[in-house]
């Protein structure tokens, strides 16, 4: 049976315990979550961290600590840090978890409205920095597409050696600036892969496990958690990553597909832990 990555995005930047009194701030509840969503399926975290209140950092000191502790739970899992952080944040603040070298770190491929009244900026002199920098320290970037252009941009990223290799893409639908979460949109980002490309599909809210489905019936690989969706089901909070994980493997499993362990998805995405 094919193989299929299951990435847990389990807090982000945007979203809060006031709507949902699941994400976790704290290192111990970030590590935690992670652990869980590991247990139940996930191979790689995709990293944003908190303070104890909840503010958004790229500070490398609190990406440390909430890397480590994960790594006492589950230390084959896959982390993947954000470099995306939240709109507000500039590009040296963003970088700080690099100086760490993870495995992985998303790049974000474009400049785009995000929500009522923010720009999230990645122009290509940043999108050139952040890559040449993960080259240069064998750091695999997962690309982050919101519009189709950003695609186009990875691409002529790699005609023009900045980025190199197969790539693996997130196609993050539904954010207000981006393109909306339907099945055509998603169909035609998949028919501009290039050969040898793969691509995992998320989406916002109530689009998230539509995409999953769509991605898991399409060769693709699935991103679910609490940085993008609260909701398990209209009108239910989900009570912890965990839980949109398992609906996540449930899903996948339905579809035929086999749910692949961290060596599997390093193998998958060419990271250098694999075999
Ligand atoms: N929080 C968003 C502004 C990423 O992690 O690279 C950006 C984001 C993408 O979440
Ligand atoms: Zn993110």
């Amino acid at each position: 049976m094919e193989k299929i990555i299951i990435t847990a995005c389990i807090c982000g930047a945007e979203v809060t315990k006031l709507q949902n009194t699941a994400v976790p701030y704290t290192i111990e509840e970030t590590a935690q979550q992670a652990y869980e969503a590991y247990q139940a399926g996930a191979s790689v975290i995709h990293l944003h961290v908190r303070t104890d209140e909840g503010t958004p950092t790229q500070s490398k000191e609190r990406f440390k600590k909430v890397i480590n502790a994960i790594y006492q739970l589950c230390p084959d899992v896959i982390i993947q840090v954000s470099t995306g952080g939240s709109t507000s944040m500039s590009f040296e603040e963003r970088m700080q978890p690099l100086l760490l070298f993870p495995e992985m770190a998303s790049l974000d491929c474009g400049t785009c409205n995000f929500g009522s009244n923010d720009i999230f900026v990645n122009t290509e002199k940043m999108i050139t920095d952040f890559a040449v920098y993960m080259r240069e320290h064998n750091i695999q970037p997962e690309i982050e597409i919101f519009d189709k252009g950003m695609m186009d941009t990875a691409y002529r990223l790699r005609r023009n050696g900045i980025l190199c290799g197969p790539i693996h893409f997130n196609f993050m639908l539904g954010v207000c600036g981006g393109m909306d979460a339907t099945k055509e949109n998603l169909h035609f980002l998949i028919q501009s892969l290039a050969k040898g490309d793969t691509y995992t599909a998320s989406a916002l809210g109530r689009h998230e496990f539509e995409m999953a489905k769509e991605a898991a019936l399409h060769h693709g690989h699935i991103r679910v958690g609490l940085e993008d969706n609260l909701y398990l089901e209209r009108g239910v909070l989900a009570t912890s990553n965990k839980q949109l994980v398992e609906k996540a493997v449930n899903l996948a499993k339905s579809c035929k597909r086999e749910i692949a362990s961290p060596r599997q998805a390093r193998n998958i995405l060419h990271l250098l832990g694999g075999n």
